[in-house]
């Protein structure tokens, strides 16, 4: 009897295959820019090709264990990991992913764009790296905190190495059981110690990847005032000064049984007396330093998503043109081919709202337009994420619901992405801050009327739907910003925050495309229309999603 069997999906090079993030890089840094980063971009995709997808595969499948005790009852809290998430560390610290931006060779060769160099790493690498891209996220945000807030820490260099033996990730120990988003009722406190260190008493309850070296940790100091302002980050070292694992009075309590990112050694730790190394002055309120590390997080998060958009469509392009149905391939089944079409023009979105966010990252770190725009990358993306993982594993049929094919993961792995450091609703209050103390909305719209003006010659309608958008945008902003507080506004700020996010996307898809057309290249200004029409202007663009297929992929 011949049985059939179903080929798996292929991964093709995730850089040299895509067009799309190509054309982006040409345009953002240049063609000289572009081409210094190629050599980097490509041997990061060939190891992605290679052992980092058998790293990956490895570390899902042998998830961490702690054990608490040894076997006469001593306290050890040893975590274990698997040779997976070992080399996706080591490959983390030899391709730059967080050190990049923290070269002075790199910032000599692309100035401020070595953010968008770094975002195309994590791009490439983040769904293929059993979500160490989680760790690497807390490294570069407690790089980033120590390079403004203590620039002479001897961690810094260890968390921007680049020699596996020497590199060093951090965690974040912000949550408590109490208090998620409500920082303020934080009840971990700090006191001085000895040798200018201050000693951390309380219990975290999210602790991101506990086996990092090193975690930045809130906590409120002797004296302080209650309110979230006051709290401030401490670095708190796992190990203790004789290099022995844990660092005094520090218990990891257990780890979290987690729908995904099951790799990731996420844990609960409590602190007794936990030596720790203020960051910045502990008298000075320090929420806003800690902020600065958030900041980058959440951008990590928005690269995740958007990288991890782009590879399950790889995964379900590739499925549907291997998958026979009805007497031909899947791929060429008008049904089929709008709905990848629209996760295309998504995953292109998406992409787009990251890489602005990285661009402003590198160019104004603690400018107006970052400080609204970081929010809105963070919730329009991680909610896009898990909306087309969903239909990624429906590509699939059963065999998507079918946990070795490794397609349920990236249902599993998304979900995360609007819960961690941040939820859409949390997120959305923080967008309302930032309408109502900075003035990022104002260079928000002046882009997308920009972009609509431009398109008005070569797309007419599609100009008329972000003209339009705009407007009503800029009314209600005015509105939210007089009355953040109303129960009227803070009960549409979802809504008000994702239609943001979508006008910005579609100016810079719409900048983008222009760019490209000038060049002969009309594919980006497809995309860009497809993504207007439809989140901004509500159209049904089934048939051209179908008629254009081959030029959104
Ligand atoms: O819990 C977590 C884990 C969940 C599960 C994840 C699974 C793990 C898997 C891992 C593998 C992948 S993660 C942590 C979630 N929590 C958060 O992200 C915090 C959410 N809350 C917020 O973002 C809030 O907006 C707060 C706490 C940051 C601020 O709220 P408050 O208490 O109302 O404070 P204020 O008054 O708005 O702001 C206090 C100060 C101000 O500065 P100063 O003191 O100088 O006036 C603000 O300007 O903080 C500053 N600030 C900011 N600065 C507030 N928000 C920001 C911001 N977004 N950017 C810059």
């Amino acid at each position: 009897m011949t049985r059939f069997v179903q080929d798996g999906p292929a991964l093709r090079d995730p850089y040299t295959s895509d067009w799309q993030l190509q054309g982006w890089l040409e345009r953002l840094l240049g063609p000289d820019g572009h081409a210094a980063a190629k050599g980097r971009l490509a041997a990061l995709s060939a190891d992605v090709l290679g052992p980092l997808r058998a790293a990956h595969h490895d570390a899902e499948t042998h998830p961490p264990t702690l054990t608490r005790f040894d076997p006469w009852g001593a306290r050890i809290d040893r975590v274990d990991v698997s040779a997976g998430w070992h080399a996706q560390r080591a490959a983390a610290a030899r391709h730059a992913v967080v050190a990049l931006p923290y070269q002075a060779a790199a910032r000599d060769t692309w100035g401020a764009g070595t953010r968008i160099v770094q975002h195309a790493l994590l791009h490439l690498w983040g769904p293929e790296s059993a979500t160490f891209s989680c760790p690497v996220a807390m490294a570069d945000g407690a790089a980033a905190l120590l390079t403004t807030a203590a620039p002479d820490s001897p961690w810094l260099a260890r968390l921007t190495a680049t020699d596996p033996a020497v590199a060093v990730t951090s965690g974040q120990w912000m949550t408590e059981s109490q208090g998620g988003s409500d920082i303020a009722r934080s009840t971990t406190t700090a006191r001085p110690g000895p040798d200018g260190r201050w000693l951390l008493t309380g219990d975290k309850w999210f602790c991101s990847a506990i086996d990092a070296a090193m975690a930045v940790a809130l906590a409120r100091p002797d004296g302080a005032g209650p309110g979230s302002r006051n709290l401030a980050p401490f670095l708190v070292p796992r190990y203790a000064d004789d290099g022995a694992l844990p660092a005094p009075g520090l218990q990891v309590l257990r780890l979290k049984d987690k729908l995904g990112t099951r790799a990731v050694p996420t844990g609960e730790v409590r602190l007794d007396d936990t030596p720790a190394i203020p960051i910045g002055d502990p008298t000075v309120p320090g929420l806003a330093r800690m902020m600065t590390l958030v900041v980058v997080t959440r951008l990590h998060n928005a690269a995740a998503a958007a990288g991890g958009m782009r590879r399950g469509l790889e995964y379900a392009l590739s499925h549907a043109a291997n998958r026979q149905v009805a007497g031909g391939v899947l791929a060429d089944n008008p049904l089929h081919r709008a709905t990848l079409g629209a996760l295309a023009v998504d995953a292109a979105g998406a992409y787009a709202l990251a890489a602005h966010a990285f661009t402003l990252l590198g160019a104004d770190p603690t400018g107006d337009e970052l400080r609204l725009v970081a929010p809105l990358a963070k919730l329009v993306t991680g909610r896009l994420a898990v909306a087309s993982a969903s239909e990624y594993l429906e590509a699939f049929g059963g065999a998507g619901y079918v946990e070795d094919t490794g397609i349920p993961r990236l249902l599993r792995d998304a979900q995360v992405l609007p819960i961690w450091e941040g939820t859409t609703n949390v997120l959305s209050v923080d967008v309302l801050r930032a309408l109502t103390t900075g003035d990022g909305a104002r260079p928000l719209l002046h882009r997308a009327e920009i972009a609509a003006d431009a398109a008005t010659t070569r797309l007419p309608g599609v100009a008329d739907a972000l003209i339009a958008a705009t407007r009503r945008l800029a009314v209600d902003v005015e509105t939210a910003a007089a009355d953040p507080r109303s129960g009227r506004v803070v009960a549409g700020a979802r809504e008000l925050a994702l239609r943001l996010g979508n006008t910005l996307t579609a100016a810079l898809l719409l900048e983008h495309a222009a760019w490209a057309a000038d060049r002969g290249d009309d594919r980006p200004a497809l995309l860009a229309s497809l993504w207007t029409l439809r989140r901004l202007g509500g159209a049904d663009v089934s048939a051209d999603l179908h008629t254009h297929f081959d030029q959104l992929i």
